[in-house]
């Protein structure tokens, strides 16, 4: 039983070592609130029977949505983006209409500092008990002060997955690097495999982190000249990049790439695809030697829903242990829900590379954040990177 858990006390420790670097500020001292007399409050009118959830793609397990409908009587209107970019950029411009999101939590920390999201009302969601507590502490610390807004949705790695038979075949002679990076950074690996397809996901903050810990910077470094840096790396093998997207599960299942950047779980459901339709390839999310980049994708009740209740059955329902395990299950990315755990089944816990080992797990990079700043420089070093050929 002890060892079973041992990732998860593993992953809390890689991720607060990353992340502990700065004490908060002391919070300021408010100024006592004026009296004034307040006006009745209007009547809150009854919450109509629909719930717009906003998520990435290939992470509910078939018939769950369905089955919550059929239990609540709540029409759910489920809708995905395949970006942190393209989320953030909704939240941004407001009125989303969306009820829940579910940002990786680089994106949650900033987007909760500018009061995005609406505080959880924990009364309601008494499943948020069925939580990996150590966990929930990490996030606390370093995401969301309290556990006040965020609920994991799941957790995973960005990382190298491959066909192995494709790859092998393009490298010929050359032996598989040590360092998984290698195939997608270094030019000597990237020149031989752009014949089978080179891809990369199709995000400034997902490629520049990497890039970053390839060439041995801070992953999560909000200083330009750092970009600059990773830039003069990517521009050195970016004629044989072919793709740029975030559906890496058709990119390497459907044959178009050989090698992608991807996160663990897609790389993952590839795997499986490939084995459905009997398909020879054999697809695999690889463990680099200088380890992964974790995420933690998170759900959140925007600060503008317009069924908040809608929102926190959902969210209890989907901590209920049987839920949480068929997304581990069918979906191949760990959950957070300590509950679940012993409906995972052996094939998926035994995975190393959904339920990493210790080991791994402490050479494995933790979430931090980034400034609006910083993440404008990414952009413009990336959108370079790409028009560059
Ligand atoms: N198919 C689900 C993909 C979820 C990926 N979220 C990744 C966030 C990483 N920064």
């Amino acid at each position: 039983m002890m060892k079973k858990y041992l990732w998860s006390f593993a992953l809390s420790a890689v991720v607060l070592a990353g992340c502990g670097q700065k004490e908060p500020p002391p919070a300021p001292v408010a100024a006592p609130a004026p009296v004034v007399s307040a006006p009745a409050p209007a009547p809150v009118p009854a919450e109509e029977k629909v719930l717009n959830i906003y998520n990435w793609p290939d992470y509910v397990p078939e018939g769950m949505i369905a089955a919550f409908e059929k239990e609540s009587g709540i029409k759910v209107n489920y809708d995905t983006f395949e970006t942190n970019e393209a989320l953030h950029a909704k939240l941004v411009a407001g009125n989303t209409g969306y009820d829940i999101v579910v940002p990786g939590s680089v994106f949650a920390k900033p987007q909760i500092e500018g009061g995005m999201f609406q505080p959880l009302d924990k009364a309601k969601i008494k499943n948020l008990a069925n939580l990996d507590a150590p966990i929930m502490a990490t996030l606390a610390k370093n995401t969301d002060p309290d556990n006040k807004h965020l609920v994991p949705w799941a957790w995973g790695f960005t990382t190298v997955g491959i066909n192995k038979a494709k790859v092998t075949k393009a490298l010929g002679k050359l032996p598989m690097p040590e360092n998984a990076w290698d195939l997608v950074f270094k030019p000597e690996y990237t020149s031989k495999l752009k014949s089978c397809g080179i891809a990369y996901l199709d995000s400034p903050t997902e490629i520049i982190p990497v890039a970053l810990h390839y060439i041995g910077k801070d992953a999560y470094s909000n200083d330009p000249a750092d970009y600059k840096l990773a830039a003069d790396m990517l521009a050195k093998v970016r004629k044989d990049v072919r793709i740029f997207s975030s559906t890496m599960i058709d990119d390497i299942a459907g044959g178009k790439a050989c090698v992608a950047i991807g996160w663990s779980g897609d790389i993952n459901q590839a795997a499986a695809r490939a084995t459905e339709n009997k398909s020879k390839d054999v697809i695999e999310s690889l463990l680099p030697s200088t380890g992964a980049l974790i995420f933690f994708d998170t759900m959140a009740i925007t600060k503008d829903a317009k069924h908040p209740n809608n929102a926190a059955a959902f969210i209890d329902f989907y901590l209920r242990p049987e839920n949480a395990a068929a997304m581990a299950n069918d979906m191949g990315y760990p959950t957070a829900n300590k509950a679940a755990m012993d409906k995972i089944k052996p094939e998926i816990a035994g995975n190393k590379s959904i339920f990493v080992e210790a080991d791994y797990m402490a050479k494995m990079i933790a979430p931090s954040s980034f400034s609006n700043e910083a993440r404008e420089a990414m952009s413009t070093v990336y959108n370079g990177f790409k028009k560059g050929k």
